[in-house]
């Protein structure tokens, strides 16, 4: 039992997870500064498939086309040797004081104008690195105040700016769909699009809906309190999980970015089965953030932690399913009658209406004095994740 990452596992990391220096509001940087490159190298020593980056991540912000060319080849070169790929990139508009009042939705126009080249600009360079993803985090795209944003003035520059996007990876032949990442608040006080069920709905309002999935990353839906399975199973039955940010997280405070499996541990075991179970092939994508109390060892330490963590829960979770005990309390909870439909085929409301079974002769007391044996399954899965079973 000791999983070994390979790239069929798919897991990739931003440039950004690794190479955070730890400043936070409180402190500043703990660790030295990290060559993009040594990252990838590093990278697919552990085990890794894949990296992403934010434009300046890879690129320093205000460089020069030189200097930009510079940093892409040297990075290029570092793919090419260790067989690392680009599944996925993304803007960093919330750095830079100018996107203090947001990027796409920022009251001031110029800025949204310069927010947009600055995206089009980076989504030519992830096409080029042959991304097929686009990653859009829209952090300074909200309010620490009620009258400061007419959300659903915001809303429209919102969709304006997509449909922008959408029709420029159109017209350039691009293979790239965007995947919008939700986040309730942090660095704003309130955050637009806060949740994977407010970005589900805001995508039915683009032009290009089929172009927009969902990037859900664990510890922003649980900062929201929500069950971040359950936002990730909606996500998949929509057919809009393009993406996803595993990290961990413990309870509603700030975003804490621990690696995988730490902070809720039976979330992550829970999103492990269904990512597993559901057929979701894209990128197992690490948006973590080694503690700023790791030197170099550390992170590396907590990166191969993340891969880890997910293929032992992998293992766990592909137990759980194969053990016929809870084969047997699936049945027990009746798991296998929610697959049915309520209906019989062709049954209509008027059917219904003539059926007594559905209502004046039902069992009422029957079937409401009937355990649903939630709690045994569960028990079963806590057994399993705790290694008490197979
Ligand atoms: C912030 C985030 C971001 C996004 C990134 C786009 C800096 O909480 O999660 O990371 O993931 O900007 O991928
Ligand atoms: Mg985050
Ligand atoms: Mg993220």
């Amino acid at each position: 039992m000791d999983p070994r990452p390979t790239p069929q596992d798919k897991f990739s990391f931003g440039l950004w997870t690794v190479g955070w220096q730890g400043r936070d509001p409180f402190g500043d940087a703990t660790r030295p500064p990290l060559d993009p490159a040594e990252s990838v190298r590093r990278l697919a020593d552990l085990g890794a498939w894949g990296v992403t980056f934010h434009d300046d991540d890879l690129i320093p912000f205000g460089a020069s086309e030189s200097e930009r060319a510079a940093h892409v080849g040297r990075f290029r070169q570092a793919l090419d040797e260790t067989g690392v790929v680009v599944p996925m990139a993304t803007t960093n508009l919330f750095t830079h004081p100018v996107f203090k009042d947001g990027a796409f939705t920022a009251n001031d126009r110029g800025v949204r104008r310069f927010a947009l080249r600055k995206t089009m600009r980076n989504i030519d360079l992830a096409a080029e690195l042959g991304a097929q993803v686009y990653v859009a985090w829209g952090g300074r795209e909200g309010a620490e105040s009620g009258g400061a944003k007419d959300v659903r003035l915001a809303l429209d520059r919102m969709k304006e700016a997509f449909d922008l996007l959408a029709d420029h990876v159109t017209e350039q032949g691009y293979d790239l769909r965007f995947a919008i990442e939700p986040k309730p608040n942090e660095p704003r006080g309130d955050i637009l699009l806060p949740t994977v069920g407010h970005a589900l709905a805001f995508i039915e309002r683009l032009e290009r809906p089929e172009m927009f999935g969902v990037n859900p990353e664990t510890g922003h839906e649980q900062m929201a309190g929500l069950n971040f399975p359950h936002g990730v199973a909606q996500a998949l039955w929509a057919g809009k999980l393009f993406h996803i940010d595993l990290n961990g997280q413990s309870g509603i405070k700030y975003d804490q970015d621990l690696r995988f499996g730490a902070g809720d541990l039976r979330a992550a075991f829970w999103l492990v089965d269904l990512l597993e179970t559901a057929g979701y092939e894209g990128p197992r994508h690490f948006d973590f953030k080694p503690p700023r109390t790791e030197d170099m060892d550390g992170v590396w330490e907590s990166a191969a932690g993340c891969m880890r963590n997910y293929l032992l829960l992998k293992e766990r979770a592909a137990a759980f399913r194969a053990d016929p005990d809870v084969r047997q309390a699936l049945r027990d909870s009746r798991l296998d009658e929610l697959a049915l439909p309520t209906l019989e085929p062709g049954e209509s409301a008027a059917d219904l209406l003539a059926d007594a079974t559905a209502f004046e002769k039902f069992d009422l007391d029957g079937h409401a004095a009937r355990g649903m044996a939630f709690e045994r399954l569960d028990q079963l899965a806590m057994d399993h994740l705790l290694g008490a079973r197979g």
